[in-house]
């Protein structure tokens, strides 16, 4: 089956065209994540075989145990992505700061920043369920030859140029944007290529799915408790199915192929919410829109929030737009 699928090279070949600035870039960039995605993979598919599971015993900038996975799966993108010499920064969950990456030369120094949630969803390895890498891609603000700043990562969602996630589930996938629609490729490792297994993307208009951790119900805001019990009544297509898998990548892909609402509120645990904006919401939200969904903070899009600083967090609705614009009426209630 796999000769007549397109892989994800003669895809980026086909399509470089949409992808600004230079197309050589593009095949780069992601030929860069690509690589590192199978050796990830490759290590996620035994991490029980090599004592990869379990906690490093380094706390990461957000105070979270840092799973061996998680420290393998930063070290593999960030070398994959230096190797390259297309990309100036790197913002990673797992670094309190933004990396430089110095080019061998003021020419050579790359034109593009990338942001990264390395191993997303990673409490998850140690109990043998799906995880993902999320990446986000700009064009730098500051003159190439001149160090990477802080503020060529803090640019708000909508100047991405690229975007996209690796789900290392019972297939391993990856899926992104470069603005021209959603495609999801899917990796034969028997050849160690991936194959257009997915082509653009949609969130159906409604769908019957809502996924939020109802542990925190108690924590969140009046209106999003009476959008959960709105899910829950029995009227009209309703009760919706509650699936929550912990991993924000696995929900996010469930939900866009069959239609569905990821929800992570702010409450009174996380006042801002928990995910973080440029390496999670961001990312996903360039996806969701290319997708005809909607992903908002619960005022405004998700793209539209200018980032303040690299590890902010928002709150976070994405998915089908029916029942998006369903939450907001109660949120605007
Ligand atoms: P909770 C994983 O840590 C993550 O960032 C997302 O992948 C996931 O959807 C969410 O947090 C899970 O958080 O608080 O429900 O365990």
């Amino acid at each position: 089956m796999s000769h007549q699928k397109s892989t994800l090279g003669e895809f980026i070949i086909k399509n470089q065209a949409s992808f600004p600035y230079s197309s050589g870039e593009l095949s780069s960039l992601l030929n860069a994540l690509r690589l590192a995605a199978k050796v990830v993979n490759h290590e996620v598919n035994k991490a029980g075989l090599v004592d990869l599971f379990g906690d490093s015993g380094d706390v990461n900038v957000q105070g979270e145990h840092q799973q061996k996975l998680d420290v393998f799966a930063n070290k593999t993108f960030i070398q994959s992505l230096k190797n390259r010499n297309i990309v100036c920064g790197i913002v990673s969950e797992e670094n309190d700061d933004f990396i430089t990456i110095e080019g061998r030369d003021k020419e050579s120094n790359g034109k593009y920043v990338v942001l990264m949630d390395p191993l997303d969803g990673s409490s998850n390895i140690d109990v043998n369920v799906s995880v993902g890498t999320i990446f986000s891609i700009y064009r730098r603000l500051t003159p190439q030859g001149t160090p990477v700043e802080e503020k060529d990562f803090l640019q708000p969602g909508r100047k991405q140029v690229a975007a996209g996630y690796i789900v290392y589930g019972t297939s391993t996938m990856l899926v992104y944007t470069t603005g021209d629609g959603v495609n999801g490729f899917t990796l034969n490792p028997a050849i160690g290529s991936f194959y257009l297994s997915h082509p653009d993307m949609k969130f159906p208009e409604n769908g019957s799915i809502y996924s939020v951790n109802q542990g925190n119900y108690s924590h969140f805001p009046e209106s999003v408790k009476q959008y959960i019990k709105y899910c829950q009544q029995i009227e009209d297509d309703r009760p919706y199915s509650q699936r929550y898998i912990g991993s924000l990548v696995s929900d996010f892909h469930r939900n866009m192929i069959k239609g569905g609402i990821y929800l992570y509120p702010n409450s009174t645990v996380n006042t801002d919410g928990k995910l973080r904006l440029l390496y999670e919401c961001n990312p996903m939200a360039f996806l969701t829109e290319q997708a005809n969904g909607i992903a908002t903070d619960g005022k405004q899009s998700i793209l539209d929030i200018i980032p303040t600083h690299i590890h902010e967090r928002a709150p976070f609705y994405c998915g089908s737009r029916s029942m998006i614009k369903k939450l907001l009426e109660f949120i605007r209630q």
